[in-house]
């Protein structure tokens, strides 16, 4: 129900299909000099050097192919787009399985790629499409790029593809906002899962687990990032991950979690009562963040600018709301407790690259979390939600979980 409500709208579609990979290489091409050519390196089964994760594709890599198999490469040029696939091997696929491989029966049209080449030729046709003069684009960080510098030379000039390529994948299309909704829906119920749970006296992985669970049973293939479940003091250290401490009554417990769901991020924090109830002083904490944040989402809308600290940004709005509204122990104002930026973009990586000079446009998805964190009061609140930019303003992802004070405390009451 909450997809369709979601994405009304946009016209629900099919999901991603092979034919949405082409676009978004069409769309690239818009974002770059004529005849430039790109060449991306595929994730490999070792990138993370140990066995605690599994394959998976380098984000770029993904979007604009769609490949999901390790150690690929691609070439898209103004002529045609090339795919380049890993020979067989018996030994490797005992291991981890079937692969497809070039020269298999219908590769083209599994891959979507007229081109689709073993990677052992990628070095050579990258040299012959680049030739002398055409800008050739990179993505310098990525794991086994280096083969494009050592292919084309130290002295030939290589061009940034990370601003192009972010401009491209910060406007999802319907299909993609349609599987964040999914991801979305899966961490609400984590949420949920957690406020049933969580008391005083049991540890803060007790509630993780219990958020991961909700999410990895719906077939979810991975956290988006580890959970953040953080009690009393440790609410105000940003990213805690440990997870490790016996939950107290009185305290604040801060849930900042999302579920990787067929590729797509979520990503929403709540702060609740580990008694159920507020005190006075985290309530009225509680709800300057809460103003903090309606404020900002009242304001989002396309043509807006999103993050930095000058007049005008969503961020600043969010800002001067906490600044102007309750005071710390020494009667000063609470802006200097804000301690992180008001959000980012969310895609198929949790902090979706951005290029920050672009303005919010329909079809963006973001964060909006403002946070107020007293380390003398042992109070950290973040309330964070995921907004779905549209042609008029802004709608609320996330809206099923509430985040209403008292309707937190009613549903801890309830169960
Ligand atoms: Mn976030």
């Amino acid at each position: 129900m909450t997809i369709l409500a979601a994405v009304a709208a946009f016209a629900v579609s099919a999901d991603i299909a092979a034919s949405d990979h082409a676009t978004r290489r069409a769309a690239l091409r818009k974002q770059l000099l004529p005849q430039a050519v790109v060449a991306l390196i595929g994730g490999t089964e070792g990138d993370h050097g140990d066995l605690r994760s599994t394959f998976f594709q380098e984000p770029n890599f993904l979007y604009f192919t769609s490949w999901c198999e390790p150690e690929a490469r691609a070439i898209f040029t103004d002529a045609g787009d090339y795919l380049f696939l890993p020979k067989r091997t018996d030994v490797r696929e005992r291991y981890t399985g079937r692969k497809s491989a070039p020269g298999d029966e219908g590769i083209a049209a599994q891959t979507g790629f007229d081109h689709v080449l073993d990677a052992a030729e990628f070095a050579a046709k990258l040299k012959e499409l680049a030739g002398e003069d055409h800008a050739v684009h990179w993505l310098a960080k990525t794991q086994g790029s280096a083969i494009v510098r050592e292919t084309l030379g130290a002295a030939r000039t290589l061009h940034p593809l990370e601003m192009p390529a972010a401009r491209v994948r910060m406007v999802k299309s319907a299909a993609e906002v349609a599987r964040i909704q999914r991801s979305v829906d899966a961490t609400i119920d984590a949420h949920r899962a957690a406020w049933k749970r969580a008391k005083p006296g049991l540890y803060e992985y007790q509630v993780a687990t219990s958020m991961a669970s909700a999410y990895f049973e719906q077939g979810c293939e991975r956290h988006a990032y580890l959970p953040i479940v953080a009690s009393g003091p440790n609410a105000i250290v940003l990213h805690y991950g440990a997870n490790k401490r016996r939950m107290d009554s009185g305290e604040l417990l801060l849930m900042d979690v999302g579920a990787e769901c067929a590729d797509y991020a979520a990503d929403i924090t709540r702060t609740i009562p580990l008694s159920g109830r507020f005190t006075p002083r985290q309530r009225e904490i509680y709800e300057i963040v809460l103003g903090a944040q309606k404020a900002a989402i009242a304001a989002a809308k396309p043509g807006m600018r999103f993050m930095g600290r000058e007049p005008g940004t969503l961020n600043r709005v969010a800002l001067d709301y906490v600044d102007s509204h309750g005071k710390d122990r020494h009667g000063e104002s609470l802006g200097k407790y804000y301690l992180h930026g008001l959000g980012h973009h969310v895609g198929l990586e949790v902090h979706d690259p951005t290029d920050p000079g672009v303005t919010l446009a329909p079809g963006m998805v973001i964060t909006i979390e403002p946070g107020v964190y007293i380390a003398e009061e042992n109070i950290g609140v973040r309330i964070e939600d995921m907004v779905l930019i549209t042609e008029t303003g802004a709608r609320v992802l996330s809206s099923s979980l509430p985040r209403e004070a008292a309707d937190i405390e009613r549903a801890m009451r309830a169960r």
